[in-house]
Order: C-alpha cells, then structure tokens, then sequence
C-alpha cells in the first residue's frame, strides 16, 4: 500500500458538493479515503480574477502506481465536467497529487512532491491541519514547518468559522 496526499479544490458550481463527490469517486477508483481535512475557502492565487475556491486536502492509501493514480485523476475530473480551458482558471474540481510515498520523481506528465506545494497556503493549511509532521522528502521540512516558511500571504478561511461568522452577524442584525 500507499500513503498518498491530495490537494483538492473548486471554484465553479456547487463547490463543497464537488469536493465531497470527488472524495467519493476517488475511493471508487482505488484510492481509498483514511481523512480528509476540513474544507477552507480559500482566495485564489496564481490568476487572481476568478472566483474563491474551496480546498481540502486527503490523506488515502492506494495500490495504484502514480501514473495509474494521475489516470483515475484525470478521468474523475472529466466525469465532473472539467473542460480544458484556461490555465489555472476556474474549474469546477482539481486534484493533484501532493505526495506519494517518499517518491521523487520528476516528468512531463507528473511531477511528485507536487511543484508549489511548499508555496500555496491553500494546500499547506489544509495538510498541516490533517498531518502536520509529513515531511517534504527533498526539502526534508514538515508541513508545519513549510507553512511557517512560505511567502504566500493568500487568505484561507475554514468554512465552518465562515458559518460562525455569518450566523454570529446575523444574530447582531
Ligand atoms: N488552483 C489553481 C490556481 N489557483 N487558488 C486557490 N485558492 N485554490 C486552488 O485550488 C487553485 C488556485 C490551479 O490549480
Ligand atoms: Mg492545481
Ligand atoms: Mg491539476
């Protein structure tokens, strides 16, 4: 078996529906689901004019090699209405695979530790909230670590507080 992390998000639609039925499909496809993180709203980053996503990240065991996994990926994402469109642009589900085991490795179809993983807050808060000592297996640095050290400053609110917010400003009202 496997120990794998994802970072999922989505910003188009039902964004917390999204997650939940990617979760599910994930599991169908050989990825089966141990935790997933709370899920975060969270301001976009790399093109900013686009709407705010929700993010979680999931901890999942698999059998599948990481190509057989970016596969399973990549046809979940289809079966959710994911089009080709613009890079980094709205999307209504993304999943990468974070980390893989302690693989390293580095092609033009995948990457393993995903590229920007210690530079994004929106996957760095979520997988310190579920694991915070996994460690990079270049950088060698933990999450907790990582998202001490990043210099993202994007905001990522969990939702649950969001909904403590609202209902807290609407018993003031
Ligand atoms: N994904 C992107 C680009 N920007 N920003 C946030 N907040 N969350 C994302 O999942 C995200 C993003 C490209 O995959
Ligand atoms: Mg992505
Ligand atoms: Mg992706």
């Amino acid at each position: 078996m496997n120990r794998v992390y994802l970072s999922l998000g989505s910003n188009l639609g039902d964004r917390v529906a999204n997650l939940r039925r990617a979760l599910r499909m994930l599991g169908e496809a050989g990825a089966q689901i141990r935790r997933a993180s709370s899920f975060y709203e969270t301001e976009p980053v790399d093109f900013r004019p686009q709407p705010w996503f929700v993010n979680c990240v999931a901890e999942a065991d698999t059998e599948l090699t990481p190509l057989r996994l970016l596969k399973a990926i990549k046809s979940i994402e289809r079966a959710m209405g994911r089009r080709p469109g613009r890079r980094k642009g709205p999307r209504p589900i993304d999943i990468d695979i974070l980390l893989y085991d302690n693989v390293v490795s580095r092609s033009p179809a995948l990457t393993i530790p995903h590229e920007r993983l210690a530079e994004r807050r929106f996957v760095l808060v979520p997988l310190r909230e579920l694991e915070p000592t996994v460690r990079h297996p270049i950088t060698e640095r933990t999450a907790l670590e990582m998202l001490g050290e990043t210099r993202d400053s994007s905001r990522v609110v969990k939702l649950e507080e969001n909904d403590e917010m609202m209902n807290y400003m609407n018993y003031e009202c």
